[in-house]
């Protein structure tokens, strides 16, 4: 049916709200050929959209807490488990038997303990790129925290059948600040993440659990992620092609289930804390007929809700967003739109279908969330400056020239704790790279390229980040405050087979 429509016509479409439009799409599945006028960057000949529209699925899943052990460390289990995903069976990677992995929950001030043993199968066999399997760690990401020592220290690493005891010390983390965790050992993160080893990781707001500007609401922590299944197991990755594109997965889950169905009281505002859990897929989210009301980003809690159609998250990106059920009733696609992030076959994907049920109530959006949030002002041509080219060739991925493979043979940059950055940041690839650096938030100065929402967006609110998506053959500028922590840590892309095969680099921070 969708044969010949044109690009815009199509985004004109979506916008107007998509639950009219592909009536008749009753098997799920459709595609679209559209013409290659401005998608830039695809395959020969068209671009390829596929619609992707399970039928409304099982009742929403709310991720169980964590549970502490009597030393007070949230215990993590790396084992595999057999699970069923959107009904198939499948062997996965997973914390505590589950998928995704339980939530951490702590709050500023806290000492977080998290106790992670590794229950993985002793193995001597080596993935595609030559490292050794089943050797695991934790990444905090997001969480300001020393990289050193038991903490956020990715030189940190547990073999089959060892323990390692985090220790996390919350003095300086942010209130109300979504984060997730998942392992961080070079060569092997794409692999797996893929299989299942993640979660969510929240700091509670800084009134508490139920108290504060945002406290009431009914609130919902979504952890998206993709993944195909393969003979019972997650798709293998069996060429280096696969590292340098990234996977998608065919099934796109909301805290494990396909297309869930959450209620919502006509009326009623509900909290989503959304992660975006996947190795490389782009979600550009909208919800249909409703506005996300924006209230925090990867780095924490925004001065007030900002009113947005459609948003995109990059992997390793989170939002925090208030959503009010100011229609008359019925169920609504909460959707993920397309996004050209350099591919030639673009999707869009049911998430979650919003369902309106109950007695109806009437909340209000909230109208200051978190006052000290700003934007840093500052005299930028006295900080020191970085330039970070991130590149891709024959199979490995480069930051400078560099492709990582050891702390000792890596682009690094040398930072002193207390001190602010401006680093510039290009992309020359053909493809987004969505760029992380561990330990320490930035705000975005300028984005060139891309999606023009998202660069107007964060270079205009009081937002941290600790991923940007750098766009396709453009650029990205951002402040970056070295705060409280010394020890060497990393930046790298966030499409994790991109970090495993070389685009990543060592941050040094070092008190001098
Ligand atoms: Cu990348």
């Amino acid at each position: 049916m969708a044969k010949g429509l044109s690009r815009r016509k199509f985004i004109t479409a979506t916008s107007a709200g998509v639950a009219g439009i592909y009536v008749g799409l009753h098997a799920g599945l459709a595609r679209a050929m559209m013409g290659s006028g401005g998608m830039g960057g695809g395959g020969m000949g068209g671009t390829t959209v596929t619609i992707v529209d399970p039928p409304p699925g099982a009742p929403y899943f709310e991720i169980p807490t964590a549970v502490k052990n009597s030393a007070g460390a949230y215990e993590l289990l790396v084992k595999e488990a057999k699970l069923r995903l959107n009904g198939a069976p499948v062997t996965l990677l997973t914390y505590n038997g589950m998928y995704p992995g339980p939530v951490i929950r702590a709050a500023q001030g806290d000492m977080l303990k998290v106790r992670m043993v590794n229950g993985l199968p002793k193995t001597t066999s080596t993935n595609i790129l030559g490292h050794r399997r089943n050797i695991t760690n934790i990444h905090t990401h997001g969480l300001h925290v020393s990289p050193s020592g038991m903490a956020d220290n990715m030189m940190m690493m547990a073999a089959p059948g060892e323990t390692l005891d985090y220790e996390y010390d919350l003095a300086y983390e942010e209130p109300g600040h979504l984060n997730f965790y998942h392992p961080h050992v070079h060569g092997t993160v794409a692999e797996q993440y893929w299989g299942g080893l993640a979660g969510p990781l929240v700091i509670e707001d800084k009134e508490g659990r139920g108290a504060g500007p945002l406290g009431g609401y009914e609130t919902h922590v979504m952890f998206i992620k993709d993944i195909t299944i393969s003979s019972g197991l997650p798709e293998p990755y069996t060429s280096t092609s696969q590292f340098m594109r990234g996977k998608e997965g065919n099934l796109v889950m909301v805290n494990g289930r396909v297309n869930p169905v959450l209620s919502i009281r006509p009326g009623q505002v509900q909290r989503w804390q959304i992660v975006n859990a996947c190795n490389a897929r782009f979600l550009n989210l909208s919800l249909d007929r409703h506005s996300l009301w924006l209230v925090g980003t990867d780095g924490g809690l925004l001065d007030k809700p900002y009113q947005l159609s459609t948003i995109l998250l990059a992997p390793g990106e989170r939002i925090d967003v208030l959503v009010k059920a100011d229609q008359a009733g019925g169920n609504f696609k909460f959707l993920s739109l397309p996004y050209d992030r350099g591919m030639s076959s673009l999707q869009q994907v049911t998430l979650l279908t919003l369902a309106y049920s109950g007695i109806s109530t009437s909340d209000t959006l909230p109208l200051s969330v978190n006052p000290a949030a700003a934007r840093l002002n500052m005299n930028l041509t006295l900080l020191p400056r970085r330039q970070i080219t991130l590149s891709m060739m024959m199979g490995k991925g480069y930051i400078n020239g560099i492709s990582f493979t050891g702390m000792d043979n890596a682009y690094t940059i040398m930072s002193r704790p207390g001190t602010y950055e401006v680093w510039e940041i290009s992309n020359q690839s053909n493809m987004d790279h969505p760029f992380h650096q561990h330990v320490n938030s930035c705000q975005v100065l300028s984005i060139s390229g891309g999606d023009s929402g998202y660069a107007s967006l964060y270079t205009t609110i009081p937002a941290w980040k600790d991923v940007v998506t750098i766009p396709k053959m453009g650029s990205a500028t951002m402040l970056v405050p070295v705060m409280d922590y010394d020890g060497m840590t990393m930046f790298h892309c966030h499409i994790v087979e991109h970090e495993d095969i070389g685009m990543m680099g060592v941050w040094d921070i070092m008190m001098m």
